[in-house]
């Protein structure tokens, strides 16, 4: 016994380390991922599953933690600690990442969009190169893919939005966001920018009337619960920028970073098409659920934010530059 004993005791510690499974040992870069949405959205399933192949592919050194659901703080909370190396990754709606960097808003503008070819046309070609290149400027690393959030609809407790007047007055929850804001104000509306985490229970008080969120959020975070109307606006695309702390990048070696990036956008690109399966059946299952759903043309909305001056004025905003390229994907604005 006594032998065994000291046998043991002989042995070092690296080779007892390296004798465990690579996954026990504690990893040498640990980071932590920040997110606002619940645990069964894409966002979250794909971003699991890069996690996962991660820690494989770099054999145990790299290790993410997810930290969904707000749990670390709403939008606002995360990107100041992604800033200050609190939390090493976060996925800010490209909405939230604007009070940062404001051109990073610019897929948002209203009615800008109308496809999905538009959208990825652009957010992987040149207006995506612009937007990351203004995130770097911030210390932040953005990884290239962008994932999806949705094109945004409207939803509401007292009535179905069918033209731009039944926005006259609606006490609707944005995120926050001053385009959001600008755009809402526009459009009539009385908006209130609110954080993520306090739009079921700002709903369900009624503190708003209604808010607007593409439908497979609507769906995961039950947000049919305490709405009765979904009015299907289409009125921005939305998407979510994959980001880091300018630091812990660049303190990653670079054979690391290959199997991180290759990792999360191709998850990214994957999460992708899981939001475009999902719109194929989220209509129906919001019915079942009891909303009920109409389809309203886009050409009243325009036409009053066109009149309320909204285009040229976040043309003048986020710069000529910035706008042409918007304008080379979806024809002109303003
Ligand atoms: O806060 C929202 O509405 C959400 C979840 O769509 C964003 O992240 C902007």
């Amino acid at each position: 016994r006594r032998s065994v004993l000291r046998s043991l005791s002989a042995v070092p510690v690296a080779s007892v380390a390296a004798a465990l499974p690579s996954m026990a040992r504690a990893a040498e870069f640990s980071y932590k991922y920040g997110n606002n949405l619940p645990v069964t959205h894409p966002l979250n399933i794909r971003a699991q599953q890069a996690a996962g192949r991660i820690l494989k592919e770099t054999k145990g050194r790299v290790e993410i933690k997810i930290f969904p659901n707000n749990q670390l703080g709403g939008d606002t909370d995360m990107l100041a600690q992604v800033r200050s190396g609190g939390i090493d990754f976060f996925t800010p709606s490209a909405l939230v990442i604007a009070t940062l960097v404001p051109v990073a808003a610019i897929n948002a503008v209203g009615f800008a969009f109308s496809d999905y070819n538009q959208v990825w046309g652009a957010m992987d070609g040149k207006l995506g190169a612009y937007v990351r290149d203004a995130i770097s400027k911030s210390h932040l690393y953005a990884f290239e893919k962008m994932w999806d959030n949705g094109f945004r609809q409207t939803t509401s407790s007292k009535a179905p939005v069918t033209t731009a007047r039944d926005m006259d007055g609606l006490k609707i929850r944005v995120p926050v966001s001053p385009l959001s804001i600008s755009m809402f104000k526009g459009l009539g509306a009385a908006p209130v920018s609110l954080q993520f985490s306090e739009v079921y229970s700002s709903l369900q008080t009624k503190i708003v009337d209604a808010q607007e969120n593409p439908l497979p959020i609507i769906q995961v975070a039950k947000l049919y619960e305490v709405q009765k109307f979904c009015s299907l606006t289409n009125h921005i695309w939305d998407g979510y920028w994959f980001i880091a702390n300018g630091s812990t990048w660049e303190k990653l070696p670079s054979d690391l970073k290959t199997i991180v990036a290759r990792a999360i956008n191709e998850a990214g690109l994957q999460q992708r098409d899981d939001i475009k399966k999902l719109n194929e059946s989220v209509v129906a299952d919001l019915q079942s659920k009891g909303l009920a759903i109409n389809r309203p043309a886009s050409d009243t909305f325009r036409t009053k934010l066109r009149e309320a001056g909204f285009y040229s004025e976040w043309k003048g905003r986020f710069g000529g530059e910035a706008w042409n390229l918007l304008e080379q994907s979806v024809g002109k604005l303003a």
